[in-house]
């Protein structure tokens, strides 16, 4: 009887793991914080690695801007709307090394860096 139930742990075990397996990589992300303030963005300048997901999350804390919704060129992003006091997130995977600028979508005002290393 004991030993059934041995058997039947390690056969479980394996299983049980193989299963946690895949839900790692989505972790594997890392998150920025990014305000929308009455100076603009903060930080208005980000630094990530090339080929490394980044999850950029975006909280606007002011109506009085026009940054209200937001392009990233570089990442085909385009009218990503930032609402007021709600932080919503946008996950990027920067394809090579170089500037990628994000602004504004109504006047590309803003001068927001994601500056991208090798
Ligand atoms: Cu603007």
């Amino acid at each position: 009887m004991r030993l059934v139930a041995l058997l039947a742990l390690v056969v479980a075990l394996p299983v049980l793991a193989a299963d946690k397996a895949p839900a790692a990589p989505a972790a594997a992300a890392r998150k920025i914080e990014i305000k929308v303030t009455e100076n603009g963005f903060e930080p208005r300048e980000i630094k990530v690695k090339k080929g490394q997901p980044v999850t950029l999350s975006f909280l606007r804390t002011t109506d009085r801007t026009c940054i209200k919704a937001i392009d990233i060129p570089a990442e085909k992003v385009k009218g990503f709307e930032l609402p007021l006091n709600k932080p919503v997130e946008l996950t990027i995977k920067p394809a090579k090394a170089g500037v990628e600028k994000f602004h504004c979508t109504a006047m590309a005002m803003g001068d927001g860096k994601i500056v991208v290393t090798d």
